[in-house]
């Protein structure tokens, strides 16, 4: 499968992991946008939040479990944080295999 993600999570190309199980790996983003930029992502390919089914409740619901372990471990929790998922041309995505942005250390701007 060409997808950079799915090469990340078989370990054919190198991350910084920062958390691992079954179903989830997390990793620090490349290009990081905030001094904290995690990406969270499941391990099953997953194209876009689009293709999310019922069937994927249980793994969606571990993937914001584990953003809130990593901001409490990372040190975020309390003073703040921001999750996003980009989809599509619209919003910005350029992976297209389901993540979310675990995005913090510093005052955020924008959106609101
Ligand atoms: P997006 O939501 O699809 O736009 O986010 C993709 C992110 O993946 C973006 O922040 C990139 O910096 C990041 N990324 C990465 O961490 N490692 C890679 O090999 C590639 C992209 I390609």
């Amino acid at each position: 499968m060409d997808c950079i993600f799915c090469k990340i999570i078989e370990g054919s190309i190198p991350s910084k992991k920062v958390f691992e199980n079954e179903r989830i790996v997390a990793f620090h983003d490349i290009q990081p946008a905030a001094p904290v930029h995690i990406l969270i992502i499941p391990k099953k390919h997953i194209p876009t939040m689009n293709d999310v089914t019922a069937e994927d409740d249980a793994l969606m619901a571990e993937l914001f479990a584990v953003a809130r372990q990593l901001a409490q471990e990372l040190g975020i929790a309390e003073s703040g944080y921001r999750l996003v998922n980009n989809v599509n041309s619209d919003g910005g995505q350029v992976v297209y295999h389901l993540h979310l942005h675990l995005l913090g250390g510093a005052k955020l701007k924008g959106l609101n």
